[in-house]
């Protein structure tokens, strides 16, 4: 899950008819009043006390840079797991929430949009579609038990959610069977009550129930401890709009129409034999999925199956296109983007903005940044507004090209029970969390 809502930073924007890096990106030494104040509240958040994250088995702030510490798991499996779900406050119960059902499935979809991730300033909130959540929640292999609810006792109202579903992870050279955790959530009018410290142990027990004990998560807030901190960058597809709505904001020095000038895309995409993928090219995408995510530390160990599950389209949810060579008709090259939109709060005119975020990508052929350049043609074609991007991967060849500019989202990423002895670069990083 993506755990932030971002938005375009508030720096002078990418709005410039030729983007150079140094004036857009504001990194390390960016003084904007934004990211100073991040990086206090980072600071600050590795000297607070965590009450509940310094009793679980997680890197913990005090051991920072102690190279003595061995990579792997933080403790053993345990050889008995408690039977009885953990207990709740009196007036609340717990329920599996079965996704198949339109109806629960329509509780999750309703609890998650008017309580799910916001951005900083309240503008944006993430409204996952039901398919979405169908598609994310039914991984291959997946436990029903593992998509938890919290009702009121009394109305049967939902509460609160958290949900795992099962992956094999690469760190390095071990493949670990985790719990990939998403969709933390608890209505607004119960927070600060301590609920989700129950929820975290509840889902765990249930994950070492099926003898797991590792898990991967990402949220946009510092816990201990991110195995790696990435950045959002935002290209804008529908300029006018994503200024109108407080997305992003008019450059210095620019005017609306040479800003739609600057973000205009071709009509069509140009790559001969980029086409859309389809069953039949399971097994060739796997291979070339496989053969490009072995280069990082961390990234998921997808099969056939993952692959026809994950990354086959399906219409608003996720979209996968490929190169095939229009000669020898080998696949030479993928990519692929998640539909998540966002509600937007409080705008007059528009209530919801059109998100892409792109998902895994493989260039052996064709230029990446060609590639990523047919896909904002797609996503335009496909009235889109925004196209987003982690600085994950190979994504920081084509950002700035591509006329990408930063947000003011970050995205710490987390494992569970298993220590990484420094934190990753988030180059080294090939796994991304719907
Ligand atoms: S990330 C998305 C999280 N969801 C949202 O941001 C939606 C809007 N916010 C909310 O619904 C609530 O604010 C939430 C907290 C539910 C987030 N991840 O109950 P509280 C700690 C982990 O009084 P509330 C996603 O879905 C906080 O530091 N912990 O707080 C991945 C404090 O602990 P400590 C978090 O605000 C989730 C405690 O909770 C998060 O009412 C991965 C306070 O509890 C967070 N995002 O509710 C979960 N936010 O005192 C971990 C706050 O120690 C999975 N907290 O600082 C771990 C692996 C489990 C499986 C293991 C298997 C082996």
């Amino acid at each position: 899950m993506v755990g932030s809502n971002s938005k375009s930073g508030s720096q002078e924007e990418n709005q410039r008819p030729n983007p150079d890096a140094d004036s857009i990106i504001p990194s390390e030494g960016d003084g904007s009043v934004e990211n100073i104040a991040r990086r206090v509240r980072e600071s600050l958040s590795v000297t607070k006390k965590h009450m509940f994250w310094e009793t679980q088995p997680v890197g913990q702030f005090k051991d920072l840079g102690d190279t003595s510490l061995p990579e792997g798991p933080i403790e053993n499996p345990k050889s008995e797991v408690k039977q009885e779900p953990y207990n709740l406050p009196s007036q609340y119960e717990w329920t599996t929430c079965d996704i198949d059902s339109e109806e629960t499935c329509m509780e999750v979809y309703n609890l998650l949009t008017n309580n799910y991730v916001e951005d900083d300033e309240n503008m944006f909130r993430f409204n996952y579609s039901k398919e979405f959540l169908r598609w994310a929640l039914r991984a291959p292999g997946y436990f029903r038990s593992w998509h938890i609810g919290v009702r009121a006792k009394e109305s049967k109202k939902l509460l609160a959610f958290i949900t795992g579903i099962p992956a094999k992870i690469r760190v390095r050279n071990e493949v670990v069977k985790m719990a990939e955790i998403n969709f933390l959530c608890v209505h607004k009018k119960l927070r600060s009550k301590r609920l989700a410290p129950v929820m975290i142990k509840e889902v765990t027990r249930r994950v070492h129930l099926e003898n797991m004990w590792q898990a991967a998560y990402t949220a946009g807030v510092v816990l201990p401890t991110p195995i790696a901190t990435c950045q959002y960058w935002h290209r804008s597809l529908n300029p006018k709009k994503l200024i109108d709505v407080g997305f992003s904001r008019l450059g210095a020095r620019m005017t609306m129409s040479r800003t739609i000038k600057l973000y205009k895309l071709p009509v069509s995409t140009v790559t001969p034999g980029f086409r859309k993928m389809e069953l039949r090219d399971v097994p060739a995408v796997t291979r070339l999925l496989r053969n490009y995510l072995s280069q990082f530390v961390v990234a998921p160990d997808f099969d056939e199956y993952d692959v026809e599950h994950w990354l086959l389209p399906i219409e608003n949810v996720i979209d996968s296109y490929l190169v095939e060579s229009p000669d020898t008709h080998e696949i030479t090259d993928f990519c692929s983007f998640y539909t998540l939109p966002s509600s937007i709060l409080g705008n007059q005119t528009y209530s919801g903005l059109k998100a892409a975020y792109s998902y895994y990508n493989v260039a052996t052929r064709t230029p990446l940044l060609q590639l990523m350049n047919d896909a904002l043609i797609v996503a335009k074609q496909k009235d889109y507004d925004v196209f987003n991007a982690l600085d994950i991967m190979h994504n920081e060849s084509f950002l700035r090209e591509l006329k990408f500019g930063p947000g003011d989202g970050q995205l710490h990423y987390y494992l569970y029970n298993y220590r990484i002895k420094q934190a990753l670069n988030p180059l080294e990083l090939g796994l991304v969390l719907l």
